[in-house]
């Protein structure tokens, strides 16, 4: 289907609507608070009533993006009717989008408009504005707007630039194409501020999440034969204060980015006796099947798994017990 039709009939529903429900889905990043802020804005300058969503709380490293200060993260809006229109931004599916309970109990059931580009994405809309070749959701959000003619100001430029850089890694990962360039490259014109978002992304971690990360860095080992990297987190060490959840998450992409080596692995034990494990690859090696025979899943070169267990450490490496 032509994705310009999709678009006129998304403006459509959206225009019609009593109240848009924007969601971003929870642990936010920069993509799904970059286009649902983005929505907000649209919205607000139509005049077109809205609502923005996330269970979680906004991080505050992300309040310079105008429109995040409306989300809320009250799960009594889906009770109100005014909710007719639901926008679901960056989102494979609605339990992802920490939703498909609230959802179900809506009534009359609200429209659903999927906006995404997860090659994942289970089409769960009733309009899905669904690219899986775009870099982000923001990029997604940004060829609906110009197709219906919506005006890109310079927050909504911000805003969708935080979503391209997020998912780009700052223009350095397989996400990084000529379209995503020329994207932020006009979104630059039209005065969003590239180098306050990549700052924002970037220049963002406390004293002691570094610290952590030097303790964490310090303790890297390497096996030779599978040319896996790999490194632990202690529970104890992210319950200190000052160490942002999102921070600690940040050491896999920063091994992957800057460790010359073929697969890394970040072990981190969490609440409830269990151990969650990050690996990331650079090269061609696909980490999602080590992944899922451990029970869990993801993309080639990020993938992820929980078992049960602490971690210890043995001579050569990591044992999970
Ligand atoms: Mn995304």
């Amino acid at each position: 289907m032509d994705i310009s039709y999709l678009h006129r009939n998304a403006l459509d529903v959206i225009r019609r609507a009593k109240r848009v429900l924007v969601v971003s889905h929870p642990n936010p990043d920069g993509d799904t608070l970059g286009a649902g802020a983005a929505m907000l804005n649209f919205c607000g300058r139509e005049g077109i009533p809205v609502t923005g969503y996330c269970q979680d709380e906004v991080p505050q490293q992300y309040a310079y993006m105008p429109g995040t200060e409306s989300y809320v993260n009250d799960k009594t809006v889906f009770a109100d009717s005014a909710h007719d229109v639901l926008a679901v931004f960056d989102a494979g599916d609605l339990r992802f989008a920490g939703i498909a309970d609230l959802v179900a109990r809506m009534s009359p059931r609200p429209v659903i408009i999927n906006f995404d580009h997860h090659a994942t994405n289970e089409r769960f809309g009733d309009i899905n504005v669904l690219d899986v070749t775009a870099s982000s959701t923001a990029e997604v959000v940004y060829d609906f707007l110009r197709t219906v003619g919506g005006e890109i100001d310079r927050s909504i430029a911000t805003c969708l630039l935080t979503g391209i850089l997020t998912d780009t890694g700052n223009f350095s990962n397989p996400a990084t194409t000529w379209t995503s360039l020329e994207v932020a490259a006009d979104l630059v014109k039209r005065g969003g501020k590239i180098q306050e978002v990549s700052n924002k992304l970037m220049r963002n971690k406390s004293l002691p999440s570094l610290r952590l990360w030097g303790v964490v860095l310090a303790r890297l080992k390497h096996d030779e034969k599978l040319g896996v990297s790999s490194t632990a987190i202690f529970e104890h060490e992210v319950a200190a204060e000052g160490i942002e959840e999102e921070h600690v998450e940040g050491i896999s992409n920063f091994l992957n980015r800057f460790l010359d080596t073929k697969v890394v692995l970040v072990l981190k034990e969490v609440s409830g006796n269990k151990v969650k494990g990050s690996f990331r690859s650079a090269d061609d090696i696909d980490v999602s099947l080590p992944a899922k025979i451990l029970g869990g899943g993801g993309h080639k070169k990020a993938a992820g798994f929980t078992v049960r267990g602490r971690i210890v450490e043995t001579a050569d490496g990591w044992r999970v017990e």
